[in-house]
């Protein structure tokens, strides 16, 4: 997660030590500032109909694993993953992310681990998860790593793990196909054609 998402990471996850006050201040400021560019956007979320849990004041604490590096014998193998009722929120010209969902089902007796999503309408894709935390609270975060187990489907929703488009080029209208490509961290990847719906 990169600074430029502060809705998302934490906004304040590193103390400031400064001893000089005017460096206290000016420190002070550019958190107000990070935390109403939150607000203002989680309010956003929140008129789009987008899932609550984007609007969680504190995200979850959860563990970013690196990708494993690509075999290259394998890059070139058929994915043993086949996507379904793949969707994209629709979002008007305001908006400049959305969320994406389907069902993808690992035909193989080995885990996926989905490491990326990328779309030409999106200046950046994100592997999101949805935990609930010991308050009851539920909240997501970014992650690297979003394993298809074994045999099993993974449903990406707006209640559960999904993907996420960020930085969007231009609005998406409800009924577009929109090409996607998912990776995989051994290096393959996944052509999906996702239809943008309404919220
Ligand atoms: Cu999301």
């Amino acid at each position: 997660m990169s600074s430029a998402q502060p809705s998302i990471s934490s906004p304040n996850s590193q103390p400031v030590r400064q001893p000089v006050a005017l460096a206290l201040s000016l420190a002070a400021a550019s958190v107000a500032f990070v935390l109403s560019v939150a607000l203002a956007q989680n309010t956003a979320a929140a008129q789009q109909g987008h899932m609550s849990g984007h609007s969680i004041a504190e995200p979850l604490a959860v563990p970013i694993t690196a990708p494993v590096a690509a075999p290259l014998s394998v890059s070139a193998a058929a994915l043993p993953l086949t996507a379904q009722n793949a969707t994209i929120v629709a979002v008007p010209p305001s908006i400049t992310e959305t969320s994406v969902f389907m069902t993808l089902r690992n035909t193989s007796s080995k885990p996926i681990v989905l490491s990326g999503v990328t779309s030409a309408v999106a200046a950046q894709g994100m592997l999101m998860i949805t935990r609930r935390d010991a308050q009851g609270r539920t909240g997501m975060s970014e992650t690297r790593a979003l394993p298809v187990p074994a045999g099993r489907s993974l449903t990406l929703s707006a209640t559960g793990d999904h993907l996420m488009l960020t930085g969007l080029k231009r609005p998406l209208k409800a009924g577009e196909r929109l090409p996607l490509t998912l990776r995989t961290s051994d290096g393959r990847s996944l052509k999906v054609t996702a239809v943008v719906r309404k919220p």
